[in-house]
């Protein structure tokens, strides 16, 4: 029989875990959110060469793409996004004229494990419930357990830097949310404030997320559905391609401003 010392595989996990923790305490990127949005935009900077921590607030990365529409487990993407997942080497399956099916299972599963091979690095179980500012600049975030988030236990916090900050939350567009509170009225919006999410329509959503996607404070950039919920466009329900080239388009946009 293989010897194992339980006390050997707690130190493995401790001292590995904090390991990681120390070294991603400064990093260029740091992304709020493990929804498909955040995970596409970690994969392509990680694939850059740039170090990106993921802080995710639930155990599972995916977000909303796990339960499809409704609870069916299918996700609809068209010809644009079907490129991505192309990337991904996700399954697809054409529907009618430019619609592909593709399984949320296996796109959430095949997204997250494309993106930690590419080098991005996810802490699950965290909650970000500040930033830092500096002057006028993002300087990194303020993290905690979910749990002591849920529990409402008083311990405070801790604290990451990073060069730019993504806020990947979907449609509570929290980062940006608590930036707004700190500083007033100072957003890359027209009115200088979150715009807020109007109702369903696809086509108008998909089709404004690519120009909602950008830099909406210093050192501070949005993607996903928190874009629309900011620049005041409609949410569009289970049809994900507008969510992955979002993904893409930030991280192209940080490549060219962290150069
Ligand atoms: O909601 P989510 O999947 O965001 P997304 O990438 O995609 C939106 C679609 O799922 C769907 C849609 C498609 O048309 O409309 O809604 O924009 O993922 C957001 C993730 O962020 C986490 C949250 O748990 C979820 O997994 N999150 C939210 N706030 C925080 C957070 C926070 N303060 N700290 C850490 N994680």
């Amino acid at each position: 029989m293989t010897k194992i010392e339980e006390i050997v595989v707690s130190k493995a996990i401790i001292e590995e875990y904090m390991n990681e923790l120390i070294d991603y305490l400064e990093a260029d990127v740091a992304i709020v959110g493990g929804g498909p949005s955040g995970v596409t935009a970690g994969y392509y900077l990680a694939k850059a060469g740039f170090k990106v921590a993921l802080f995710e607030r639930k155990l599972t990365i995916g977000g909303g793409m796990w339960g499809g529409g409704m609870m069916f487990n299918k996700i609809v993407v068209q010809e644009d996004g079907k490129r991505i997942l192309d990337e991904f080497e996700i399954k697809t399956k054409k529907f009618q004229e430019n619609y592909y099916i593709a399984d949320s299972i296996e796109s959430c599963s095949t997204l997250c494990s494309k993106a930690t091979k590419a080098g991005l690095k996810i802490f699950n179980l965290m909650s970000v419930e500040d930033v830092m500012i500096r002057n006028e600049d993002i300087k990194g975030l303020v993290i905690n357990w979910s749990t002591i988030e849920s529990s409402g236990l008083h311990i405070d916090p801790l604290a990451v830097e990073a060069k730019a900050v993504i806020d990947a939350t979907g449609h509570p567009c929290e980062v940006v949310k608590i930036v707004q509170e700190k500083i007033g009225p100072k957003l890359n919006t027209p009115t200088g404030k979150i715009m807020g999410e109007k109702s369903m329509w696809a086509e108008r959503g998909e089709a404004e997320i690519l120009k909602n996607t950008k830099k909406v404070y210093n050192n501070l950039y949005v993607t996903g559905m928190a874009c629309n919920a900011v620049y005041g466009s409609p949410r569009m329900g289970p049809i994900f391609g507008g969510m992955l080239l979002s993904g893409e388009k930030i991280a192209e946009i940080l490549i060219n401003d962290l150069k």
